[in-house]
């Protein structure tokens, strides 16, 4: 069977042509200068040259670019808001790139089902915004908010802060719409909570990473606005002590959506780059940034958890929270200034994660005693962004040795992040043999000539 290969010149401009006509002249770039913002990805790692960006208008257009692409063997790469870590979205030289970005529409809240249906295009922070005067919100959030699209959320299943409260994208998203490979589409976006007919497909497509369909719209679950907000930034002396807090938190306080931490040298870059003051008199081991919702304010519930902590600040306007999660959400653009990371989005059993902690240094100290680490992440997920920065982009050591102290723990490679082109090689460890056997077969069912985001996931 003939499979999807890299484009020659002359294949790209007569398929460039083809696809002008589906979706217009100016929504197919071939020009250099203007692909190559959708090549470079945010960490500086992943840079491909694309042969073609299409952007398609629409779920038919979609179709009938997928189609196009097929017939010429073209390997197709989705691509929403490109803020992605792992190089899932990120085109290799040759690719021709499908950006969602032009499907933004957003249809009238059903109200009774509690639920909206979205283009994939559209960014979370457009989405947040729409909801919030309907007195309605979202409950996945991250940092990547400005960029990240709702498609690209769903195809890579992405996680955030509040997923301890509220699970990863695959909880919220009801229903999708998605062009396959051969140019079919398919549609399950009535919203039906009840619907026991076999495969569920839509959970499929949630998290395969554009590798089994291009998802084009979104039925997403909202919930009701929770007003009172109170973020909680804390100093503790160790990891330990942090999994003392979330202990508490979890038992006592149910309004507790996230609960973040990271370390001092985090914080000392983060402050160098942004010019940031102390948050406190003295400098913690680690910190928390803990955050409460609720409909009523949920000050009350969280009397008694000032006494386990060394220090805090609490800040419950919309400003001041925004300043304490500031110190945590800049860590991912604070690690990109210094250089190109090695980025490591793992997870291990939560009350292991003081002992990963431990021993993740020793393990990358072992390979290069001069590697920065900084270590942060989602503590009530058991989800640690190791971060390291100073071993060349392609020495792979580090990685090689983090990862397999992940598998050694009951972890997983990739928490959130998904698996991209960065881990492939891999997934073995914490997947196993029949596991990787079952995801190989349903690819080559739903695409068996590899054209959609070829060698993504999968080794
Ligand atoms: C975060 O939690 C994002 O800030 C990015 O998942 C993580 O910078 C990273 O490695
Ligand atoms: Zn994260």
């Amino acid at each position: 069977m003939c499979r999807a290969h890299l484009l020659e010149p002359a294949a790209a401009e007569l398929l460039a042509t083809e696809l002008r006509q589906i979706v217009g002249d100016g929504n197919v770039l071939s020009d250099p200068a203007l692909t190559a913002s959708f090549g470079h990805d945010l960490t500086g790692r992943f840079n491909g040259r694309p042969a073609l960006v299409v952007s398609p208008g629409d779920t038919a257009e979609v179709a009938a670019v997928v189609q196009a692409c097929a017939a010429a063997q073209a390997p197709l790469v989705p691509q929403g808001g490109h803020s992605g870590m792992v190089g899932g979205g990120t085109p290799r030289d040759g690719e021709v790139v499908l950006s969602l970005r032009r499907l933004t529409a957003i249809e009238p809240v059903d109200r009774v089902a509690a639920q909206v249906t979205v283009g994939a295009g559209v960014t979370l922070e457009a989405f947040q915004r729409f909801l919030r005067p309907l007195d309605l919100e979202f409950l996945v959030d991250h940092g990547g908010r400005s960029a990240a699209t709702l498609g690209g959320m769903a195809a890579t299943n992405a996680g955030g802060s509040q997923a301890m409260r509220h699970g990863m994208m695959r909880d919220q998203v009801a229903g999708v719409e998605a062009v396959l490979a051969d140019g079919s589409v398919l549609s399950r976006l009535r919203g039906l909570a009840k619907d026991n007919t076999g495969y569920d497909l839509t959970g499929l497509l949630v998290g395969s990473e554009g590798t089994l369909g291009v998802i084009t719209r979104l039925r997403l679950r909202v919930a009701p606005l929770r007003p009172k907000r109170v973020t909680i930034l804390a100093g503790v002396e160790s990891l330990d002590g942090a999994l003392a807090v979330l202990e508490l938190l979890q038992s006592r306080v149910p309004s507790v959506q996230a609960v973040d931490f990271f370390e001092q040298a985090g914080l000392r870059r983060v402050r160098e780059h942004l010019q940031l003051p102390a948050p406190f008199e003295r400098e913690y081991p680690t910190y928390l940034v803990i955050e409460c919702a609720g409909r009523t304010d949920p000050a009350d519930e969280l009397d008694g958890l000032l006494a386990v902590v060394a220090d805090a600040v609490a800040a419950d306007d919309p400003e001041g929270r925004r300043g304490l999660w500031r110190y945590r959400e800049a860590l991912n653009e604070t690690v990109t200034s210094l250089g190109i990371p090695h980025k490591l989005d793992v997870s291990v059993p939560v009350a292991s994660l003081p002992r990963f902690a431990r021993e993740v240094r020793d393990v990358i100290a072992a390979v290069d005693s001069e590697a920065e680490l900084i270590f942060y992440g989602h503590l009530g997920d058991g989800n640690a962004h190791v971060n390291v920065v100073g071993p060349a982009p392609d020495d792979l050591r580090i990685d090689e040795a983090v990862l397999e102290l992940v598998a050694s723990l009951d972890g997983s490679i990739s928490a959130e992040h998904g698996v991209g082109l960065a881990k492939t090689q891999w997934l073995s460890l914490t997947r196993s043999a029949p596991e990787i056997r079952a995801m190989r077969e349903i690819k080559a069912a739903l695409d068996p000539r590899g054209v959609l985001n070829p060698g993504r996931l999968m080794p």
